[in-house]
């Protein structure tokens, strides 16, 4: 039996959609695997019980035929239909594909005409020139091959959080039902809530190392085991993602959390206090250093606060922070601020309905605002001039807002729900429709959709312009980056910023999983302007606005307080951060 967690499924659907995509199948198909995959990620529950349970056509885009495809994976590993196309066109083909700025066309060019077949031989013919032989390619698409090619090199070995942070919390379900498991938590860069994730690390207490060891060598997760010794063992998943559980003693559970959580750098820096103090931390406790340097008596480490507070903290820095960014400083004088938490958040700024490119109705956003505990949700369609997703018409728009009042009547116990849009950002910097239907709304959200092959000055300049708008309230997913895919956009952060403290912008923090946009570093930037943040999922399902964690995760990296952000305020609040509230009228 295979472990195929939910993940796992929708990235061997994505397989066979590329696959499918390189073989030249009509979109309609390959487009329905790709549907179902991202449908599957996001959903609440494991489709190897709903499989047990002849439950899977319950998923929405999962029909009677692909039920029985993921029947097969869950339980030969594989389905016919893929073992069939990867028997036709190499493994290596989808590499090539999913290079940024390659695609599915010119892989197969590359495969037809060089016979190229790994990211190494393309890397290759790019040094020697030998890809030009490829027809109706230029020095700038050659260029951006190249860089595509580094991008997708940087991300190979690793994870996005949100195929990384469900797996990791089902071992610690699992670990946590052993009898000989005490406690058993994630370290490393998943505690951080780091974008990305090399591997997934795990600590776990217990007094017979032995047979935690065992019951990590039998996780259901487990599809190949690495390495196994006394205190550690190593094991693959089916998604690809190696797991590292280590075992400790209960007198050593925070000292060794604290080591593994790191960051390196915090870790070097925490060292160098203890030091001053004549300590030394390390994964076992904190000790006195002795005479001639011996390892003296050991003064803590049972826990993650003792180790902090015997070398003089005042307060524990929370793990997202950890990066010897100032961190310390503050944690050592007590004056770390109170990060976001979620649930602080009271609602939703960024969501799609069926009325443009979505999968859920208004009513369904609701429903799951509701089950949310939020106090409010928006709509944010697309704009008119995004034509390929039928951007929304001002007719278009009074019928979507005589459903949002309609609704808002008689809502009971309901989230109320803002009228919002998100526009387009053109060329010049202006936006869609007449100032008095953007007046109509409650607010706007305005995005960069075009000219990703522009210079970082150029889209610059138009969102300068886009913020002097007085009926643009945030600007969307500022940087336009989708991690291992697509790179930002090269903007002048501190000018964009500096501009949106003058006008009174905010910025989005777009929480989907793989924008992450503003990030961390940015948002913290963002702070010390003055900058408000609102956070958005950018859901185009209702199950998508779960990615909120995400959101709130990378807000804490970024320093952010429930006071810089909009989905912490209440609702007359929310309001009163509109520009519009200060419009004369
Ligand atoms: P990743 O897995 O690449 O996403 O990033 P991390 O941070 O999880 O790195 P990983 O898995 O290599 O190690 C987990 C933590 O263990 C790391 O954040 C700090 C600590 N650590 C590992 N190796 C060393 C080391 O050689 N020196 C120090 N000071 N700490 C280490
Ligand atoms: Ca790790
Ligand atoms: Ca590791
Ligand atoms: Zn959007």
């Amino acid at each position: 039996m295979y472990e195929f967690d939910n993940t796992a499924i929708a990235r061997e659907l994505e397989l066979m959609s590329d696959l499918l995509e390189i073989a030249g199948a009509d979109r309609f198909r390959f487009l329905s695997y790709r549907k179902a995959a991202g449908m599957i990620r996001a959903w609440p529950e494991q489709l190897s019980k709903m499989a047990e349970e002849d439950r899977l056509t319950e998923i929405p885009g999962v029909g009677v035929k692909l039920a029985g495809s993921i029947c097969e994976l869950l339980h030969h590993g594989t389905f016919s239909e893929l073992e069939a196309l990867k028997a036709e066109f190499p493994a290596g083909l989808v590499d090539l594909m999913r290079v940024p700025n390659v695609g599915p066309k010119r892989a197969r060019q590359f495969f037809d005409k060089l016979g190229i077949t790994s990211l190494d031989a393309l890397s290759e013919a790019i040094e020697s020139g030998e890809i030009a032989r490829v027809g109706g390619m230029g020095d700038k698409t050659i260029a951006n091959i190249r860089r595509g090619l580094e991008t997708h090199l940087g991300h190979l070995d690793r994870m996005l959080l949100m195929d990384a942070l469900p797996l990791a919390e089902r071992i610690v379900e699992e670990l946590l039902k052993h009898d000989a498991v005490i406690d058993a938590v994630p370290a490393g860069s998943l505690r951080r809530m780091q974008e990305t994730i090399g591997d997934i690390d795990i600590i776990t207490v217990s007094e017979d190392s032995s047979a935690v060891m065992e019951a990590v060598r039998l996780l259901p997760a487990t599809e190949r085991v690495l390495a196994s010794g006394d205190t550690k063992t190593s094991v693959l998943t089916a998604s690809g993602l190696q797991v590292d559980v280590r075992v400790v003693k209960p007198d050593q559970a925070g000292a060794a959390l604290q080591y593994f959580t790191g960051s390196k750098e915090h870790n070097v820096h925490v060292r160098e206090i203890a030091k001053k103090h004549g300590m030394k931390v390390n994964e076992y406790g904190v000790f006195r250093i002795g005479e001639e340097g011996a390892e003296g008596e050991r003064v803590g480490g049972a826990t993650e606060e003792e180790v902090y507070s015997v070398l003089g903290f005042a307060q524990l820095p929370p793990p997202e922070i950890r990066h010897d960014a100032g961190e310390i400083e503050a944690a050592l004088a007590g004056d770390l601020p109170r990060l976001l938490e979620l649930s602080d958040i009271r609602g939703d700024f960024h969501l799609h309905t069926t009325s443009t490119d979505a999968h859920s109705t208004l009513e369904q956003n609701r429903a799951m605002a509701a089950a949310l505990g939020y106090e409010y949700l928006v709509v944010t369609d697309h704009a008119e001039n995004l034509h390929m997703v039928r951007g929304m018409t001002v007719t278009r728009l009074n019928e979507q807002w005589a459903e949002v009042d309609a609704l808002n009547v008689d809502r009971g116990e309901a989230p109320y729900i803002l009228k919002g849009i998100e526009l387009n950002i053109g060329r010049d910097g202006t936006v869609d429709y007449d100032p008095e239907v953007l007046a109509s709304f409650d607010f706007c959200i305005a995005s960069l959709h075009s000219g990703w092959g522009d210079d970082g000055a150029k889209a610059t300049t138009r969102l300068l312009e886009a913020m002097g708008n007085p009926y643009v309230d945030i600007i969307g997913h500022p940087s336009g980056r989708i991690i291992g895919k697509r790179e930002p956009i090269a903007l002048d952060i501190e000018a964009v910023l500096e501009r949106a403290a003058e006008t009174g912008t905010m910025m989005e923090l777009n929480a989907y999983p793989d924008r992450l946009d503003l990030k961390d570093t940015h948002l913290r930037s963002a702070k010390r302007h003055g900058v408000r943040i609102a956070i958005g999922t950018d859901a185009h399902r209702a199950e998508h606005m779960r990615y909120m964690r995400y959101g709130v995760a990378t807000a804490r990296r970024g320093w952010i307080t429930a006071d810089d952000c909009l989905n912490a305020q209440p609702l007359e609040t929310v309001r009163s951060w509109f520009k519009r509230s200060k419009l004369s009228s």
